[in-house]
């Protein structure tokens, strides 16, 4: 193969002008995908949707063009964090446009949304719990079928949705989606992926242990979020702030701690 500078140089201009584009397409969608409504100056719910809108936006740029600065093994972690930020942004675009135009609260997109990102960041752990060896597929399988069992309760808890078929309270919809993440929190904690996580690279080590805190605390708002959806007294502004900034959390920081990882180990 040929190795003469040229060549690396022209690999990395292909590289830079891949990246580029991406960014820039990235950057030029959302002209296609909302309609812009004007943003009342003391609308705090709207304006904590617009900032998690740009910053999901920026992650994904972010990610997509700093790919290229990690070893090899990382990139594909790097690609699923972007995806989650943007599959993310997509749907903040119509969030914020349904809390702008009608002041209700974006439940179904917000749901339609997790039940896409979680997924993803199922397989995001999967991949840093293979680097430590401690992942199988029976493992994938479980904790995916435990994040879906999560959030189809969550959603039948705070829509209604099934009222006709079968009337529970939205503590029992509550219970069950406790047990799903309940079992995560088993797998991530357990002895043998405890044991494997002291192994595996530096930067292998610490994607870890934020992944771990993540799932643990950074994920413990929604539970608790979704108790102002539901109830007699629903406090919708409370809960999309909430929402939004968790989405923050386990979304951006999330993605920010993998690219910290594989900058560790580049
Ligand atoms: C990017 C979106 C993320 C990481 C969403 C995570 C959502 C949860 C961890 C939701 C958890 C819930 C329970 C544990 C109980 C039932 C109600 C839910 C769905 C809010």
């Amino acid at each position: 193969m040929d190795k003469s500078p040229y060549n690396i140089e022209t690999r990395k201009t292909r590289g830079l002008a891949i990246g580029g584009a991406t960014a820039l397409a990235v950057v030029a969608l959302p002209t296609v995908a909302a309609e812009t409504t004007a943003l009342a100056s003391d609308d705090w719910v709207g304006i904590s949707f617009w900032i998690a809108t740009a910053a999901m936006l920026a992650s994904t740029a972010f990610f997509l063009i700093e790919r290229q600065n990690v070893d090899d093994k990382w990139k594909t972690s790097m690609t699923v964090a972007a995806l989650v930020t943007g599959v993310a942004w997509y749907h903040y675009t119509y969030m914020r446009e349904v809390w702008a135009m009608d002041g209700t609260s974006p439940l179904v997109y917000r749901y339609i949304d997790w039940l896409i990102t979680v997924p993803l960041q199922i397989a995001e752990f999967y991949l840093i719990m293979a680097a430590i060896g401690a992942a199988s597929f029976a493992m994938f399988r479980n904790l995916m079928g435990a994040s879906v069992i999560m959030l189809v309760a969550g959603f039948f808890g705070e829509s209604g949705a099934m009222d006709s078929v079968i009337e529970l309270d939205a503590m029992i919809w509550w219970i069950i989606g406790m047990a799903g993440w309940g079992y995560i929190l088993y797998a991530i904690w357990a002895g043998d992926v405890k044991e494997a996580s002291e192994s595996g690279s530096e930067g292998v080590q610490f994607a870890f242990t934020s992944m771990r805190l993540i799932v643990t605390v950074g994920w413990a708002i929604y539970p608790i979020g979704y108790f102002l959806g539901t109830g007699d007294n629903p406090d919708f502004d409370s809960l999309n702030i909430l929402y939004n900034i968790a989405d923050l959390v386990n979304k951006t920081a999330f993605g920010m701690m993998v690219w910290y990882a594989a900058k560790m180990d580049s």
